[in-house]
């Protein structure tokens, strides 16, 4: 496969609703869609990056930069026998993770067209409906938190994640369990707590709650192995596991019981496949974590989720829990059973809708071989 050309757009989409978490509140969704054209194929992905060094440290203007100034020009009008092949031109280049995952998505993309294959298939995927649930942000009140978790408990989701947050806590599960003694109940923390927090923390463990994700310090793993020697709950690692390195040492710290993979954070597929396969030789649960992403990123999350060892529902819900006009089509649906249809078409298997893409591109910039 040749490598023609590589196209980035900038987008700006408007979410349903808006989504809080202790990081803060979002209304939209900026991201980079990176578009390769290869031997007549398209291929899609989409960079996860955000607006803000927030979640992460990379921001939508140092990933375009790494993108521009490095990334495309190590593959442009290369020939590749397989996406590895291009991976290997970029491999001197250090962090940039969300930058280098959404190039990696796009080639892949094109790669499983140019074979006729699903991205399921070419990931070494195995399954044809994924589990999935969903991340329900901080609410305005406990009692509206309470109607929007029934609202989605509706629509199918059968596991139901909360954000939380210091002072914000503690009485929303209260609420929540009364209400659903018995739902799959996990929470998100996003980094807002510290080991002075652990008499509180410890008191999630009367929730019966499915792990604990990200309490402590964004890039901490030893006092995370700290917290988990006095906690029932699991905790499960999100914004601490970058690489399979993290998970290795988070892994035998005893820092965590479960990860969550988002291939944006890791640096891309091949990253998470490595983490994948390491968690699943040591007995550690995966599960497939979400960025809010368009259809685009969506599809390539539900094609790596099919692997095996993703083990939890992902936060990979239906297109209408983030947005009313989605960039590609079909839309994901979740049936009642809480699960996932994948699609089987070549590549992440859904069509980009150019007219939407057009109307929410901000920034645009073509690169050719
Ligand atoms: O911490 O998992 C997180 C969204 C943006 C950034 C970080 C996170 C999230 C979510 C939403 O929880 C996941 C989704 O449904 O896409
Ligand atoms: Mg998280």
């Amino acid at each position: 496969m040749r490598i023609q050309s590589v196209e980035l757009r900038h987008t700006k989409m408007e979410l349903v609703s808006p989504f809080e978490t202790s990081l803060g509140v979002e209304l939209y969704e900026e991201h980079i869609i990176v578009r390769v054209d290869a031997d007549g194929a398209s291929g899609w992905g989409e960079c996860v990056v955000e607006p803000r060094p927030s979640y992460s440290s990379e921001t939508l203007d140092t990933a375009w930069h790494v993108l521009r100034d490095f990334l495309i020009p190590g593959i442009l009008g290369i020939e590749i026998r397989s996406v590895e092949d291009a991976l290997s031109r970029n491999a001197w280049v250090r962090g940039h993770r969300m930058a280098r995952a959404g190039l990696e998505a796009a080639l892949s993309d094109a790669f499983a067209k140019t074979q006729g294959i699903s991205l399921s298939a070419l990931l070494g995927g195995t399954r044809s409906q994924i589990p999935v649930g969903v991340s329900v942000g901080l609410q305005p009140s406990t009692s509206e938190l309470v109607r929007v978790v029934a609202g989605y408990l509706k629509d199918g989701y059968k596991r139901i994640k909360i954000k939380i947050a210091p002072g914000r806590d503690i009485p929303l599960l209260e609420a929540v369990r009364k209400e659903f003694p018995n739902i799959q109940l996990q929470v998100d923390a996003n980094s807002a707590y510290t080991l002075k927090d652990v008499e509180l923390l410890r008191r999630l463990d009367e929730y019966d709650l499915q792990l604990i994700e990200q309490p402590l310090e964004y890039d901490d793993i030893y006092d995370h192995s700290v917290l988990q020697s006095k906690l029932k709950t699991p905790i499960c690692l999100d914004e601490s596991i970058r690489s399979v390195s993290d998970a290795k040492a988070a892994i035998a710290l005893g820092s965590c019981k479960i990860i969550n993979i988002k291939p944006g954070r890791v640096g891309g597929y091949t990253e998470s496949k490595r983490i994948h396969d390491y968690c699943a030789e040591v007995g550690i649960p995966v599960w497939h974590g979400g960025m809010d992403e368009s259809g685009i990123g969506r599809a390539g999350n539900v094609a790596l989720a099919t692997l095996p060892n993703f083990k939890l529902p992902g936060d990979i819900s239906a297109t209408k829990r983030y947005y009313k006009q989605d960039i590609v089509e079909p839309s994901f649906e979740v049936d009642s059973d809480g699960m996932m249809a994948v699609p089987t078409k070549p590549g992440i298997g859904v069509d980009v809708l150019q007219g939407r893409l057009e109307k929410f591109t901000v920034r645009r910039e073509a690169f050719r071989a």
